[in-house]
């Protein structure tokens, strides 16, 4: 883990520790938020009739500069669940990709579809604040994380009813599942060279343990593309830019 990963963890890290300072994790377990039922995202995502798409609302990022600052967190979320997402991601991540905690929480009180919060969890602090913002998911991220802090926050993210996406780029990192991981994420970016190449997902779908429910993430810009990756075995399909780079974000949603 190198460059701008490691730029953003070490961000992250600083983020926490002024945060533990203004809200102790009692407080967040006093959230209004915090004891609401989950949704599900692995029953969304198998459900047939529902297009496993994972529509996310994502503002910037460090591969793409803007992608798109006009429409809003409200208007984007509530036309992609109204068109028929499995579920909806959004970036929490200020810096890096001009999210926030408040947009999630927006999202929250707007849809009922699964939300996932799309951050860079490093620590257990932030498994809890997703769930006092009302997210029903936590993504981890393989690259950043060791074996054993994965089966640590993800035990973390069980104990509080949500579900975890573990995310992984390499076969490698398929060493990193836990039991309390509900679905293993193929990212087909790589997060330290940004390329992008669909055939990440296809190739390692087969060695994906058969438990674990298979979402194909980034890069996805067209149905055929779905069509092949659900033959391989995905049903989740995390989408943001081809979404959000649109004129409506949510009316791309139905083309
Ligand atoms: C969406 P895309 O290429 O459709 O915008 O990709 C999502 O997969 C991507 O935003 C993402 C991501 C991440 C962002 C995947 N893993 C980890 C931040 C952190």
């Amino acid at each position: 883990m190198k460059d701008i990963l490691a730029e953003i963890v070490a961000y992250k890290r600083t983020v926490v520790a002024a945060a533990k300072q203004q809200r102790t994790i009692s407080d967040l377990e006093n959230a209004p938020l915090f004891n609401r039922s989950v949704v599900s995202l692995v029953n969304f995502l198998q459900q047939p009739q529902k297009s496993g798409i994972i529509a996310e609302y994502k503002r910037k990022s460090p591969s793409r500069g803007v992608i798109n600052d006009r429409n809003s967190v409200e208007e984007v979320t509530q036309a992609y669940a109204n068109c028929g997402a499995s579920g909806l991601s959004v970036l929490t991540d200020d810096k890096f990709f001009g999210g926030s905690s408040e947009d999630l929480t927006k999202a929250r009180t707007l849809v009922e579809i699964p939300i996932l919060r799309k951050d860079f969890i490093v620590d257990e602090y932030q498994v809890y604040e997703a769930r006092a913002i009302g997210a029903d998911v936590i993504l981890l991220i393989a690259e950043c994380l060791t074996k054993e802090e994965v089966l640590h926050l993800s035990g973390v993210a069980h104990n509080l009813g949500m579900e975890v996406l573990l995310e992984m780029h390499t076969e490698a990192q398929l060493d990193k599942v836990s039991e309390h991981v509900n679905m293993v994420g193929i990212n087909n970016r790589d997060l330290v060279t940004f390329n992008v190449d669909i055939d990440r997902s296809i190739a390692l779908a087969a060695k994906l343990p058969a438990d674990k429910l298979k979402v194909a993430e980034s890069g996805i810009d067209n149905i055929d593309t779905i069509v092949t990756l659900r033959n391989a075995g995905f049903k989740g399909f995390l989408m943001g830019e081809y979404f959000m780079k649109q004129e409506d974000p949510g009316k791309a949603f139905n083309d």
